[in-house]
């Protein structure tokens, strides 16, 4: 899977990129990635790409030429390559809240193209012309879109095949849909490793005693207990979703 991310501050994925899980779907070749820096499709020799908005306000919005001429010209880099232009994602809080079935979605485009925001937004032309999707990743606000941007990554590559190893396969993971037989989507059931013993706090005793059949009755039981307890709205959602599914 390939992802172009463009961004007024590339300097910030540098380290994201270089670590763990991203770098490894990199080396292993399943993962592409190209940072480009929106300034250099400035038009303004000290490379501005803001300006104050018509009808006045604070702040500065990020001008229409840059951004849609950088965007264009990153989905036409790839045409030699034969790569497609591309599904363009934009971070903007006003965008439609990411959730794992976005994720999926997303997971499934060979090409995204990752448009990161600043400032107090975008010359609306922006949206009229390039028509992105637009993500938000929750009800708060950013400085900008970067770290939106790395939570969205860094979510769509556990699902590519081959970049989590086996075992720690996405399959089980609270939100998957493969996470229960019925369709529900749980959160995950408690896991303990060694001490079985720690300032008076045990494992409890089903994990130790070897029965593979209650282990797996009480991992069920406790998912959703969990989720009772802690995320009772995703048992009314899973309800609709489960119906939805039939249908
Ligand atoms: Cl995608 N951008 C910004 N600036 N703020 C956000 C966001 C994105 N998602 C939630 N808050």
């Amino acid at each position: 899977m390939r992802f172009d991310i463009l961004t007024l501050f590339p300097a910030i994925f540098d380290g994201y990129l270089g670590q763990s899980l991203l770098k490894k779907g990199i080396d292993a070749g399943l993962i592409s990635v190209q940072l480009h820096d929106i300034r250099r499709w400035s038009r303004d020799k000290h490379h501005k790409v803001d300006d104050r908005p018509f009808g006045g306000g604070p702040g500065m919005i990020l001008q229409v030429e840059p951004v849609v001429e950088c965007v264009e010209a990153v989905q036409q880099l790839a045409q030699p390559q034969g790569l497609q232009p591309g599904h363009l994602v934009m971070l903007s809080p006003r965008g439609r809240t990411l959730n794992q079935k976005i994720v999926e979605e997303l997971a499934a485009k060979p090409r995204l193209l990752v448009l990161c925001g600043r400032y107090e937004g975008f010359d609306e032309r922006v949206f009229d012309i390039l028509q992105p999707d637009e993500i938000s990743i929750g009800d708060y606000v950013l400085n900008g879109g970067e770290v939106a941007a790395m939570a969205v990554i860094d979510a769509v590559i556990r699902l590519i095949p081959g970049v989590l190893g086996d075992e720690e396969s996405s399959q089980h993971d609270s939100f998957s849909r493969s996470n229960s037989s019925s369709g529900n989507r749980l959160l995950e059931f408690p896991q303990y490793s060694r001490p079985r013993e720690f300032r008076g706090h045990e494992v409890p005793e089903v994990l130790i005693s070897g029965n593979h059949e209650q282990i797996a009755r009480w991992r069920r039981e406790q998912s959703y207990l969990s989720t009772r307890k802690r995320r009772a709205d995703l048992l009314d959602d899973s309800k609709h979703i489960s119906k939805d599914e039939k249908d």
